[in-house]
């Protein structure tokens, strides 16, 4: 005799989508219909498997008391101290056998009860619509007893009716929900795998003859300034826009004179769709999106992407945001720059993209798909070419179209992210080229565009980028009519990324290379009391991918990493030029769609760092793509004779939704004369006094030649450093061979250089210690040469290298260390007020900047070389000051690189009595190995012959 043990949970492993719950349709946040939210706590209890225990705790009057809580929207794993489980980090290997459609019997099953009341003035007639927003990944649900159904598709709204069984109290709403079902193959997106009920839920009042679904169509024609209305609803009604005189019944279409919706003038016209039983308010952009001569373009101009790729993440919710952390990313995202979002990889919170309609970025709302994992067997079995799984694709696809179709800012629809190729994905296409007709259609892993309307990529190298640019790279018909997008660049991973500004010439080069979305918006760093932000491995996961899950443009609390800063300064709307010697600036509107009037212009004139005088500039608003040339005023006569430079910085003129007046949009900075170089005359002669030797305020180690002290300032002696700790980007991805630099520079030895005395000559003008720096079991070294010099008061030191040997890598840095006891508030005339190296540069502006030790250290979640500053001229801590010839990059920590080396976490480095400053002539690229190029050729830090200077002198 046979039997079958668990029929009950046979929907957990079945490829279709679900059952029971309703078609798809628009979402809106609020009509004049009531609703109730069902958000809080919510009785809570956890089982190893998916049918531990019976479903009878969806029975009315089961006893829940003892079970514990938890908060929706919420994580469980997120919840309970750990009581519930762990977050399980993995890049794109799935965390259990494939062998689909099954899942583990090792499956934690989360019961979720909830008891509610209406509230006393809930209609009695009428329906009613219970909504989740998002579930992770299968639910199923019962109300007042009675199964409505079950679902897959996370983060897609899914509605049941349940108007007949609602009462007025005692409501018992019941969902069993799995951590992994078939639906977990579809979301293998490289990410947190965090079970719950993450989003809303609402029950939603649905009066007779209220609203079903409806599609605004809102176009413009930019030929004639009007704008076509049209919307189309399930239910018959009119739609009305006071500020237009609209006033039409559904489905019948009215043109009028309009202000168009664009990411840069976001203009949205409130209206409202009433049908018989509701009111739902509209929020209306007129924008018409096409494929045309190869490009695409909104409202007759090709736009140029700056965006990024967003996932949501807060450090301790997970991916249950709330509205003001929303709001933050989208302020930060205009704050910076950007103009546009990839809602990578699955439909954000629908009131996210109501915030991109609203402040203006163009999105592209990627669906909830992602089957990555197959690449580890070929893609064999891969559910998007297996028509068994082709229903559960379209219901995806559906939920998305139809939940987001009526927001401007949404202009292109994207099939998923790294699901290799297949039917399925073309029914996808189909689908939605057919219900949407009036946007585009995106998928990354398709390079033929089989089914797409763009030829996107990820990672691809400049050159490659430049090949494309040039319609040189080839490919199918189809591809070599189509414009280029990067869904993915510019690793953000740690340090980095390096090479955004050559990526963003390229783009502004080549028409048909339409920008691109930088890898990623955000650290997913977990919030943790010992370790400050978790990353994968950080839960005992068996297999995990570290913390490439920590690579975002911000940190996890939302702070801008120098990356965001960087790239707000690569991307920025207005180009500012100089020729300081003839005092004219040359402004270029690099916008698409809007003139410059919303701006200000100011101009200032530094000596030395330091702004002797500013005004305003004049700049004409010039249309996009339009350029001016404005004299600045006569330079301020000073007789001091300093460094003098001229900065102008476009400002908003006034007040905005996203930011202030006065905000700086973008800046350019020119020379109005060289710097003189700090130099004089070796007057003082190195003095031998039993082991010391004395050159004007400094003495020596007789027998080392080892600086000991300058004035009253006690140092370790200062020698030749080539090592930093390496970044990410050093250390590049696994499938990078031949040029992970950060394995190279270690197998090379050079983390543990040797230095040799050669000799310590005491000459008449000069004291000049020679070494040989070299790693062991090499052949190779470093011929370091340090001639220290005097005029009684100042102290010079000169270092002159030359390689020895055969050098097959790059230096990592190449400067001197030296140690200081006592520092703490550090000021210089540089680069700042950020971090740079030689291609994370361009926002690195030369001023006089103050911070402190630990305010120079970046907090990059996996520590690893920061806090660099470029084209330093002078620095002054611990009671020296440093000037630099040529200019110089200085860092100042307190840990050694070997600490900052080998730490996993920030709570890994501990102060101690040293302050560690390097002096560095150069430093490596950064570049974007991590996954993506490497620095380009001309960031490299060869191992080449060296000159460079530095004088000391001290402060106190
Ligand atoms: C690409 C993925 O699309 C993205 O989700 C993320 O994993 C990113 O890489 C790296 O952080 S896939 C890439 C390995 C080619």
């Amino acid at each position: 005799m046979s039997f079958r043990t668990t029929p009950s949970v046979d929907y957990v492993e079945d490829v279709s989508p679900g059952s029971g719950a309703l078609p798809p349709r628009a979402w809106y946040a609020a009509s004049d219909a009531q609703s109730l939210s069902l958000n809080g706590s919510w009785r809570f209890r956890l089982s190893a498997t998916v049918d531990a225990e019976d479903d009878s705790f969806a029975e009315e009057g089961y006893e829940a008391g003892d079970w514990a809580e938890v908060t929706v929207p919420g994580h469980w794993v997120l919840q309970g101290d750990g009581a519930f489980g762990s977050p399980i980090y993995t890049n794109h290997l799935y965390p259990f056998p494939v062998d689909p459609p099954h899942v583990p019997t090792e499956n934690p099953t989360g019961d979720h009860l909830r008891v509610f009341d209406l509230p006393s003035d809930w209609p009695s007639d009428g329906g009613a619509v219970l909504r989740f927003d998002g579930v992770e990944s299968c639910a199923r649900v019962w109300l007042n007893g009675t199964e409505l159904g079950e679902f897959k598709g996370s983060r897609l709204p899914h509605e049941f009716a349940v108007g007949h069984l609602l009462k007025p109290g005692g409501n018992v709403l019941a969902v069993r929900v799995h951590q992994w079902s078939a639906g977990s193959y579809l979301e293998d997106q490289d990410q947190w795998w965090l079970p719950g009920i993450f989003r809303d839920v609402t029950l939603l009042h649905r009066p007779a003859g209220g609203v079903g679904d409806f599609f605004v169509h809102a176009s413009y024609d930019h030929t004639t300034g009007e704008g076509t209305l049209r919307v189309d609803s399930d239910v018959d009604g009119r739609v009305t826009v006071p500020a237009l005189d609209i006033d039409v019944a559904t489905g019948e279409t009215v043109t009028v004179a309009v202000e168009p919706w664009t990411a840069e003038t976001p203009k949205l016209y409130d209206g409202v769709l009433a049908t018989e039983g509701e009111r739902v308010p509209l929020r209306i952009g007129f924008r018409t999106v096409v494929l045309e001569d190869g490009l695409v373009k909104v409202n007759g101009r090709a736009v140029l992407f700056k965006g990024v790729n967003r996932h949501e993440w807060h450090p301790e919710q997970g991916r249950a945001l709330d509205l003001e952390t929303m709001r933050e990313d989208v302020l930060l995202m205009k704050r910076h720059n950007l103009n546009a979002v990839r809602t990578s990889h699955y439909p954000p919170h629908p009131a996210f993209l109501d915030l991109c309609d609203e402040y203006g970025l163009w999105v592209i709302d990627e669906c909830d798909l992602e089957t990555h994992g197959f690449t580890e067997q070929d893609w064999r079995d891969n559910p998007v070419d297996d028509d068994r799984w082709t229903p559960a694709l379209l219901d995806r696809a559906a939920r998305m179209v139809e939940r987001d179709k009526n927001h401007p800012s949404v202009v292109i629809w994207s099939l998923g992210n790294e699901a290799g190729t297949g039917r399925g994905l073309t029914a996808m296409a189909e689908w939605i080229h057919d219900r949407d007709p009036e946007r585009l259609v995106h998928y990354e892993g398709d390079w033929n565009c089989r089914d797409t309307d763009v030829y996107s990529r990820m990672y691809a190298f400049h050159d490659e980028v430049e090949k494309i640019g040039q319609r040189l790279d080839g490919g199918t018909h189809r591809r070599r009519e189509l414009p280029f997008i990067q869904c993915e660049y510019g690793h953000a991973m740690g340090n980095g990324p390096g090479g955004l500004a050559d990526y963003q010439e390229l783009f502004e080069k080549y028409e048909r290379l339409q920008g691109g979305f930088i890898w990623e918006w955000i650290d997913h760093g977990v919030k943790h009391a010992e370790l400050g932000y978790a990353y994968g491995g950080d839960f005992g996961e068996e297999l995990h991918d570290g913390n490439f899950v920590c690579d975002g443009l911000v940190f996890p609390d939302r702070t801008p990493s120098p990356g965001l800063v960087e790239y707000k300064k690569v991307i920025e709307p207005v180009h500012i030029e100089g020729d300081g010697a003839n005092g004219i600036v040359r402004i270029t509107n690099k916008q698409d769609f809007a003139d410059l009037s919303a701006l200000a212009f100011e101009w200032s004139c530094q000596v030395d760092g330091e702004t002797v005088e500013s005004g305003s500039l004049s700049v004409p608003a010039l249309a996009p793509g339009e350029s001016a040339e404005v004299k600045l005023p006569e330079p301020p006569v000073d007789g001091r004779g300093g460094e003098r430079q001229w900065t102008v910085r476009a400002l908003l003129a006034d007040d905005t939704s996203w930011a202030a007046k006065g905000h700086v949009v973008a800046w350019g900075q020119f020379a109005a004369g060289a710097r003189p170089l700090p130099s004089f005359p070796a007057t003082d002669r190195p003095v031998r006094d039993g082991n010391r030797f004395t050159l004007g305020p400094a003495a020596f180690d007789a027998r080392t030649g080892a600086l000991l002290s300058i004035g009253g300032v006690e140092v370790s002696a200062p020698r030749l450093d080539v090592w930093r700790a390496p970044t990410d980007n050093d250390d590049g991805a696994e499938w990078q061979t031949d040029t992970r630099y950060g394995t190279l520079w270690r197998t090379l030895g050079l983390h543990r250089m040797r230095h040799r005395l050669v000799s310590v000559e005491a000459g008449d003008d000069a004291l000049t210690v020679r070494t040989r720096v070299a790693p062991a079991a090499r052949e190779v070294g470093l011929d370091t040469v340090y001639r220290w010099t005097s005029d009684g008061e100042r102290l010079r030191l000169s270092v002159s290298v030359t390689p020895e040997g055969d050098w097959t890598v790059p230096l990592p840095r190449l400067g001197v260390r030296f140690g200081l006891s006592e520092a703490d508030s550090v000021e210089w005339f540089g680069g700042g007020p950020g971090e740079a190296y030689p291609d994370t540069r361009a926002a690195s502006m030369v001023g006089r900047w103050q911070s402190t030790v630990d305010g120079l250290q970046t907090p990059y979640v996996r520590p690893q070389e920061n806090g660099a500053r470029a084209d330093v001229r002078w620095v002054e801590l611990g009671g020296l000051r440093i000037e630099g010839d040529p200019e110089f990059w200085f860092t100042a920590r307190r840990w050694t690189t070997e600490q900052l080396d080998a730490a996993r976490h920030r709570t890994d480095l501990t102060p101690g009595d040293t302050v560690w400053v390097n002096l560095d002539h150069g430093q490596h690229g950064i570049g974007s190995q991590s996954c993506g190029p490497g620095p380009l050729p001309q960031y490299f830090l060869k191992a080449e012959p060296a000159q460079f200077a530095f004088v000391f002198s001290t402060t106190r």
